[in-house]
C-alpha cells in the first residue's frame, strides 16, 4: 500500500514538473498593442497608440507572470512563453497639469482569460481613471481555521476592512458607504449591493489623516479568544452592528446600517465577493432590485475590490474596469490569509499605496492580515 502511494505521487509530481515547463519548441510569442481610443492619450501624450505602459500577463493555469513595457507604437512583446489561458492587465501612469495642480491618471485595461496556443498578437484597450485617495487597503475575508482543542468549526465572525488614506489632505469618513456587491449585473450605470453600511458623523466627525488606517470589524472583540490565531480586533475603529444578537462593543462606534439583505452579521463571503467604499447624498434615492438588492450610481464609487478563490473564474468578476479590472484571492476559504494593496513608493517617509484600479497587480496575499497597520516589506 505504501509502496503504491509512493509511485502515485511520484507520477503526479513528475507530471507537474513535466507541464510547467515545456520544452522551448512548444513555446509562442505574443504581441501586445496597447491602444486608448477615449482621445485622452491623443490629448495629452500625442497618440492613440500607448507606449510606455506596463504590460502584465499572467497565466491561468500555471500561475506564472510576465511583464513587460510598451514601445513608441504601443507593442509590447513577450518571448518565449507557455501555451495556456492568459489574463492580460495594463497600466500605465500619466500626469496632467491642470489648473496649476498635477493629477495622476491611470490608464488602466484588462483582457481575461484569452487562449494563447499560438503565436498571438492582439489589441488591449485602456481606459483613463483618477487613483482613489481613500482605498481599502486590505480586505481579511477569509476567515480562520478550525482549531483543537477549542472546536470551533471554520469561523469569520474576524473579518475586517481596512481603509487608508493615500493622498495628502485631510479625508472624512462621514457619510462614506461600504458596501458589498450581488454578481449578475452587468449594468452600465448601478452596481447592486447585498449590505450598505454608512460611516456616521455630520460632515467633519471623522477624520483620517494622510497614511492613517481605519479598522472596520465584523465584530470588535478579540477573536483569539475563540480562535487562537485569529485576529485581535477589539482595538477596531468601527464596527458592523445589525441588531439581534449582533455584537455591540460599547466603546467602538457602529455603523449605521443602510441596507441588510440577509446574515446574522455583515458578513463577506468567505469565497468570493466585491467590496467598494462609495458616496452619495441620499443612499436611498436610487430604489432597490427586484432581488432586494440596493442600488448605487457606479460613479459614486470611490474604490473597490473584486475577489475571488478561483482566479481562473474571472468571467464572475462582479466589477467592471473602471472600478477594478482585475480579480484578487486565489486560496481557500478558512486560511487566515488576508489580501493587501502593495506599496508603491514612499512620499515623504509615508506610503502610498497602489491603485491601478486592478485588484491583480495591486494587492497582494499575506499569510496572516494585518488589522490598522502596514506589513512589513
Ligand atoms: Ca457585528
Ligand atoms: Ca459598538
Ligand atoms: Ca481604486
Ligand atoms: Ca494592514
Amino acid at each position: 500500500m505504501y509502496i503504491l502511494l509512493f509511485i502515485i505521487c511520484g507520477l503526479s509530481l513528475f507530471r507537474c514538473e513535466e507541464t510547467v515547463s515545456p520544452p522551448n519548441s512548444m513555446r509562442l510569442d505574443l504581441k501586445v498593442t496597447v491602444i486608448d481610443t477615449t482621445g485622452f492619450s491623443e490629448e495629452h501624450c500625442g497618440s492613440d497608440l500607448v507606449d510606455s505602459a506596463s504590460v502584465y500577463i499572467n497565466s491561468i493555469s500555471y500561475y506564472t507572470n510576465n511583464d513587460t513595457i510598451s514601445d513608441s507604437l504601443g507593442n509590447a512583446t513577450f518571448i518565449q512563453i507557455i501555451p495556456d489561458r492568459y489574463n492580460v492587465s495594463i497600466s500605465k501612469r500619466v500626469t496632467i497639469n491642470l489648473n496649476e495642480k498635477n493629477l495622476d491618471y491611470i490608464l488602466n485595461g484588462q483582457i481575461q482569460d484569452v487562449n494563447i496556443f499560438d503565436d498571438y498578437a492582439l489589441t488591449a484597450h485602456v481606459y483613463p481613471s483618477l487613483p482613489g485617495q481613500l482605498l481599502i487597503s486590505e480586505l481579511y475575508y477569509n476567515g480562520s481555521p478550525p482549531q483543537p482543542p477549542y472546536n470551533i468549526p471554520q469561523y469569520f465572525h474576524d473579518q475586517f476592512t481596512e481603509i487608508y488614506n493615500n493622498s495628502d489632505d485631510v479625508i472624512y469618513l462621514d457619510s462614506v458607504i461600504v458596501a458589498d456587491l450581488d454578481f449578475g449585473h452587468a449594468d452600465e450605470d448601478f452596481i447592486y449591493a447585498v449590505h450598505a453600511n454608512m460611516f456616521p458623523g455630520s460632515g467633519h466627525d471623522y477624520p483620517l489623516y494622510p497614511g492613517e488606517f481605519i479598522v472596520l470589524a465584523q465584530d470588535a472583540i478579540d477573536h483569539t479568544v475563540a480562535v487562537p490565531n485569529s485576529v485581535n480586533l477589539s482595538g477596531a475603529d468601527f464596527e458592523y452592528f445589525v441588531g439581534g444578537g449582533d455584537v455591540d462593543q460599547p466603546n467602538v462606534e457602529n455603523m449605521i446600517k443602510i441596507h441588510h439583505k440577509y446574515g446574522i452579521d455583515v458578513l463577506y463571503s468567505v469565497f468570493n465577493d466585491a467590496v467598494v467604499l462609495l458616496k452619495v447624498k441620499d443612499p436611498y434615492a436610487y430604489g432597490y432590485s427586484q432581488f432586494d438588492l440596493i442600488l448605487f450610481p457606479k460613479s459614486a464609487v470611490i474604490d473597490g475590490v473584486d475577489y475571488r478563490d478561483n482566479l481562473a473564474e474571472v468571467e464572475y468578476k462582479r466589477l467592471d474596469a473602471s472600478i477594478d479590472a482585475g480579480l484578487t484571492g486565489g486560496f481557500e476559504a478558512y486560511k487566515n490569509k488576508s489580501v493587501h494593496r502593495k506599496i508603491d513608493f514612499y512620499k515623504n517617509g509615508r506610503a502610498v499605496l497602489m491603485d491601478n484600479n486592478n485588484s491583480s497587480i495591486d494587492f497582494q496575499v499575506l499569510d496572516h492580515p494585518t488589522p490598522g497597520y502596514l506589513f512589513d516589506e
